[in-house]
């Protein structure tokens, strides 16, 4: 349903993460113009249950302020908004639930994260640790 572009594995090339309604989805790795699917290989296919959700809006956000793009995706309501933070080796890590917006969303739908900025800043405020 969405589209964000970012390096997000810091090559010097923009990578683009497709957002699925319901599929897994897709990120598309930039190696000097050829692009490569990775979305599974790095963690971002599926949400933190392992399932696909709506992703009704996709972004790529530096939330924890280490310069690496981290995703964050908006989902339906009855599902939990996936957020993922870049590990900087190619990998990201489904933090959802451990920076605690995982039960907040479940009861939200939304398309686009540019509205929730208070809540990211909630998240740098009360979980530095996980987030760093
Ligand atoms: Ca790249
Ligand atoms: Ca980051």
């Amino acid at each position: 349903m969405g589209v964000a572009i970012a390096d997000y594995d810091g090559n010097g090339f923009m990578d683009i993460l497709v957002g699925n309604d319901n599929e897994r989805n897709f990120l598309f790795r930039n190696d000097h113009g050829k692009f490569t699917e990775v979305g599974i290989e790095s963690a971002v296919a599926y949400n933190e249950d392992g399932i696909p959700v709506s992703s009704m809006g996709v972004d790529f956000r530096d939330l924890n302020d280490d310069g690496r793009p981290d995703v964050v995706i908006t989902a339906l309501g009855g599902e939990s908004f996936p957020l993922f933070i870049n590990s900087g080796n190619g990998y990201f890590t489904a933090s959802n639930y451990q920076v605690g917006i995982g039960f907040l969303t479940r009861r939200l739908s939304g398309w686009e994260w540019g509205r929730l900025t208070s809540t990211m800043t909630a998240i740098k405020t009360c979980s530095p640790q996980i987030l760093m």
